[in-house]
């Protein structure tokens, strides 16, 4: 560390040099990634209130008050009503809360085991690390989708959770959510939907009349959601979302702090000390987009996705992985080759894209900073890369 300060002028100028290697969302490039330009009303917000911490909600009642405010409205875009939840760091962090609850409120067995999709995000094998559970992974069929007669196969008398994904981190699909609370139906294991990605999604599609099968509190046998608002939402990095039917389990499954400067408050989170400035952010992107203007941004993205799967069925050698249901595209070779040198030769040519060697396809996520004049260069360079490489 120096022993004397720098300026502010000589230290921004350090910053400037040293990010400008990183790569922006608005020069298009960054087509992989589920993240986006916060909208700039959220940034205003959160500047002025960035100091708020919620690990100590009795010293910012104001702030804990927006959250429950908040996590209602989400509830109510969710078909449900009264539901509890609260915000976290991520949809990693809110499905680690998730199955530990699942795992908490069924100590009775001794030997607990989830089970979920094979499509399902990494953050559940994390919670397998963690909290010491077993995790079953239920194959998919060959169309991508969840093979609902495995999964059942796997539920048995340890089974404590089960998880649908209603956007899957590769292909944006939704999993039968309402044949999965069938199947666990009276059965007393916790389900957890994760819709980190199609949270902020799925209700607009639905206003903009394309066909949604339930995936939310509208089936009753779901318990608790993720869906984030640092995704699909706009706001600010990090806020993910938790989301629960039954507000007792927080009081079960708590832990209590009974030190803090602002009362005693029971934590279900992994972190103590959590941001409230992203949570009045996001308060006020709620308030300031209201439905129509998500529904906007929403459309335009549905257009821009399905330009850009004609434009990918347009070239010869490659194909959709599958049939595009949100603003997510997976590519594949026609042929079965591996989708590795293509993804190679696109990021010599800057295009960030998310590569899934397990389902070898690459996927594009087409968030709001991405246009369609980056999709008509990407897709151009696309087509040249697989003539080069001759792929058939
Ligand atoms: N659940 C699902 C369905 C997800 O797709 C993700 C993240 C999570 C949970 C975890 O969310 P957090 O990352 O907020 O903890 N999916 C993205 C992915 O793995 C995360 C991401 C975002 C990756 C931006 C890259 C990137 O540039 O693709």
């Amino acid at each position: 560390m120096l022993n004397e300060g720098l300026s502010k002028q000589k230290i921004i100028k350090i910053l400037e040099e040293k990010l400008s290697q990183d790569f922006s969302y608005k020069s298009g490039s960054i087509l992989g990634s589920m993240c986006t330009e916060p909208l700039d009303f959220g940034k205003e917000i959160y500047i002025k209130y960035l100091h708020k911490n919620l690990g100590d909600p009795g010293l910012f009642q104001g702030c804990a008050e927006l959250e429950i405010e908040l996590i209602l409205e989400i509830g109510d875009l969710f078909n449900g009503s009264n539901i509890t939840g609260t915000f976290t760091t991520g949809g990693s962090e809110a499905n680690i809360i998730a199955m530990r609850v699942a795992k908490k409120i069924r100590s009775d067995i001794r030997n607990p085991e989830i089970v979920v999709p094979a499509s399902a995000h990494v953050s559940f094998d994390k919670a397998e690390d963690l909290l010491g559970f077993k995790l079953r992974k239920a194959k998919l069929k060959e169309n991508f989708e969840l093979d609902l007669d495995y999964f059942e196969s796997l539920i048995n008398k340890n089974t404590c959770g089960v998880v649908g994904i209603a956007g899957t981190t590769s292909l944006g699909l939704i999993d039968p959510i309402e044949k999965i609370g069938e199947i666990i139906e009276g059965k007393d294991i916790f389900f957890h939907v994760d819709a980190a990605f199609g949270g902020f999604v799925l209700p607009f599609l639905k206003k903009l009349n394309n066909k949604i099968p339930s995936w939310d509190f509208s089936v009753k046998e779901v318990d608790s959601i993720t869906a984030d608002p640092h995704k699909m939402g706009l706001g600010l990095i990090p806020t993910g979302g938790f989301l629960l039917r039954d507000s007792k389990v927080l009081q079960k499954t708590g832990f209590e702090i009974p030190y803090l400067a602002g009362g005693n408050f029971k934590h279900f989170h992994i972190v103590g000390t959590r941001p409230g400035g992203t949570i009045i952010a996001f308060w006020a992107i709620m308030k300031y987009l209201g439905q129509n203007g998500f529904i906007k941004i929403i459309k335009e993205c549905l257009e821009n996705t399905d330009y850009l799967a004609k434009r990918i069925s347009e070239i010869n050698g490659i194909k959709l992985a599958a049939k595009p249901i949100m603003n997510i595209i997976g590519i594949t070779t026609e042929n079965g080759e591996s989708i590795c040198e293509i993804d190679e030769e696109l990021r010599k040519r800057s295009w960030m894209l998310g590569k899934f060697t397990n389902f070898n396809l690459i996927r594009i996520v087409v968030m709001p900073h991405v246009k369609k004049s980056h999709l008509s260069k990407f897709t151009q360079d696309l087509e040249d890369i697989v003539k080069r490489l001759k792929i058939s």
